[in-house]
């Protein structure tokens, strides 16, 4: 279910699914019954009650609902495209698209979508651990030509001690480097070297949102054709702890710490930890505030009055 609403944008049922399924691997007992799910903190009425029903039954009607007709299963399959999202994946459907190969031969596909749907298999695949780090091997041999001061750090769910990884998260840094010149670095000589290697197979836009500090694209290892999703962060040495922290996640455990901060009248995100940030209504941000602290993580966490927890431990 938690994967259903992740990919029709439903964004509040994605985030109360996550935290029961946490909350419930965190039991020592096997929880059988609807009045021992209720008693778990972040389980309430109606997760029980799916809880009980996946128990005595081993099914849930309600995900079964979710792929009942052809539309349900095209839109959940045009949703797991890299690149597509629910309003492009809703017309497609309405148009009566069904298959890739509908979308291959009869949409009207972006460069990123041709290529998460001639791709979609390879993305769609977990990524062992060890390739993961193979792939940032080769990233940084790239990066310490082109400049030996400069770091790769591998953030993501492989910082967290993840067996496999959807993509792979590499940080750039370097102390004293500023975001332009890691981005002159990484664009004008690691990518176009990369590229001629054959390890980057594609460049996927970058969203303007990201004002530059990201490059996203697929990679391959030397004699291997599966592509994998990797993002290349480009993090400026004075902000390398709130990166560490923002990009290691998961999301839950960013979206707890930021509301922490906010409630401490102190904002947090991807560059640093900032305090007398005055907010209004809604708690709207009337301006920046000043910066408290970027570049060490655990600073960040002595700061926030949080206990310091490893990476392996911000699974939420
Ligand atoms: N992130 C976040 N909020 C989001 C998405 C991402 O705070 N909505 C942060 C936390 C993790 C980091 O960015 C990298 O994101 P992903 O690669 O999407 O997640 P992941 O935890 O690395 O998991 P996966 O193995 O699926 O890549
Ligand atoms: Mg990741």
């Amino acid at each position: 279910m938690a994967s259903y609403y992740e990919r029709t944008a439903d964004h509040w049922r994605t985030i109360s699914y996550r935290k029961a399924i946490s909350a419930l691997r965190q039991q020592t007992t096997h929880i059988k019954t609807k009045a021992q799910a209720l008693a778990i903190q972040g389980i309430g009425e109606r997760l029980a009650d799916k809880i009980e029903e996946i128990v005595t039954t081993g099914r849930l009607q309600r995900l079964e609902n979710t792929s009942l007709t052809p539309e349900d299963r095209a839109l959940q399959l045009f949703l797991s495209v890299y690149g597509v999202g629910i309003a492009q994946a809703s017309r497609w459907v309405a148009r009566g698209l069904y298959t890739l190969e509908d979308l291959k031969t009869k949409a009207d596909l972006t460069r990123n979508q041709r290529i998460g749907v001639e791709r979609y298999d390879d993305f769609r695949q977990r990524i062992p651990r060890e390739e993961v780090a193979a792939h940032e091997e080769i990233v940084r041999q790239a990066v310490q030509e082109g400049d030996p001061d400069m770091q790769t750090i591998i953030a993501g769910s492989y910082r967290r001690g993840a067996p496999t990884s959807g993509d792979i998260d590499v940080i750039i840094t370097k102390p004293g480097a500023t975001v332009e010149t890691i981005r002159s670095l990484v664009m004008e000589t690691v990518v176009p070297k990369l590229v001629r290697q054959g390890f980057i197979k594609a460049s996927l836009a970058t969203s303007s949102r990201n004002e530059g500090s990201k490059w996203h694209g697929a990679s391959a290892l030397p004699d291997r054709d599966v592509w994998r999703r990797i993002d290349l962060l480009f993090v400026p040495g004075d902000e390398i702890g709130a990166a560490l922290l923002y990009f290691t996640g998961n999301d839950i455990f960013n979206r707890s710490i930021r509301l922490l901060a906010s409630k401490k009248g102190m904002c947090l995100n991807q560059h640093g930890l900032y305090k007398n940030v005055l907010r209004g209504a809604q708690r709207v941000k009337a301006n920046q505030g000043c910066l408290v602290e970027g570049r060490d993580e655990r600073r960040i966490f002595e700061i926030l009055g949080v206990p310091w927890r490893p990476p392996e431990h911000r699974n939420c």
